[in-house]
């Protein structure tokens, strides 16, 4: 019998990540009433999962048991001597593929664990839809994730069409796996779960919450040989601090991410901060370029 029967600690140096068969604990829950989320990585390198999991807001999260963090290690239900979850590519050509059977016993572990009976796997690719705060907070309303990391050419495609529902890219770029992928939607999903944030504004003043990209902070000193912190922030006037940092937000998104600009609606006083910005900015540049340029 392969290492996945019954109740067992692969990590008793950390507590982490434990693999207890689906019982939850949640004598440590502020909010007794709701379940911890339940997150399961099948990766070749649970170790790198794990060291995500221990550290920052997430790690806290996890030992307050607000997340739960399981990983399920496909090589573990291997049926060779060599333990193998992978195998060469059908067709020829260099690189070789994640096998279904290991994944398949991993998943059919995962969803023995969980209780969820038909859960499929979100499988992190860069042939997936593009991650963004909005698919963020739809996996967080989830009580339940299971992530599959891939390494090499990717996985068997008869593995996908069965056992995943999704696939999701972090970005056009490529990684040499999965993890650091999984261990982004892990990180973003986990600091959005009740409790999880000393501050209930804390996600609510986040960049993109209101689909806009955020203000610029200062902290002391107030003044410095690199510059002055903005003097309406000192002011005490929360009105107008209020206001700077929304024409901050709409100025730098304008600035920096037209495209995020145009999926949002603009009431009628942000139209105006923005418009107050954009005049501010046109003269600002025009100066500059008068008297920049000694012509
Ligand atoms: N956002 N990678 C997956 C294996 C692979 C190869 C081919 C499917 C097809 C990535 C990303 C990413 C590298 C993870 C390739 N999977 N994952 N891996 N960008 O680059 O999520």
């Amino acid at each position: 019998m392969p290492a996945q029967a019954g109740i067992h600690w692969k990590h008793l140096d950390s507590g982490l990540c434990r693999n207890d068969g689906g019982k939850k604990d949640v004598r440590f829950s502020i909010h007794p009433w709701s379940r911890a989320m339940r997150i399961d990585v099948i990766t070749l390198f649970p170790d790198f999962i794990e060291s995500c999991a221990r550290v920052g807001v997430v790690g806290r999260a996890r030992e307050r048991g607000l997340i739960e963090i399981a990983t399920w290690n496909p090589r573990d239900f291997a049926t060779d001597n060599y333990r193998s979850a992978d195998d060469r590519c059908y067709g020829g050509g260099p690189g070789v593929v994640m096998m279904i059977d290991p994944l398949r016993k991993a998943l059919d572990s995962v969803r023995r664990a969980s209780g969820s009976e038909h859960g499929k796997a979100i499988y992190m690719s860069p042939q997936g839809a593009r991650l963004d705060q909005a698919k963020v907070e739809a996996f967080a309303q989830r009580d339940h994730l299971i992530l599959l990391c891939g390494r090499y050419e990717g996985v068997d495609e008869r593995f996908i069409e069965h056992a995943v529902e999704e696939e999701i890219s972090v970005g056009d770029y490529v990684l040499s796996g999965g993890e650091l992928a999984a261990a982004i939607v892990i990180d973003a999903v986990g600091r959005l779960q009740d409790g999880v944030l000393h501050d209930a504004q804390s996600a609510q003043q986040d960049s993109f919450s209101d689909g806009l990209l955020d203000c610029p902070h200062y902290t002391r000193p107030e003044h410095h040989e690199w510059g002055d912190v903005p003097a309406v922030l000192a002011s005490g006037d929360h009105a107008a601090i209020a206001r700077w940092r929304m024409k901050q937000s709409l100025g730098r998104t304008w600035l920096r991410r037209p495209d995020l600009l145009e999926q949002v609606v603009l009431d009628k006083k942000q139209r105006a901060l923005l418009d107050e910005f954009r005049r501010e900015h046109e003269e600002k540049t025009t100066h500059d370029r008068d008297s920049g340029s000694g012509e």
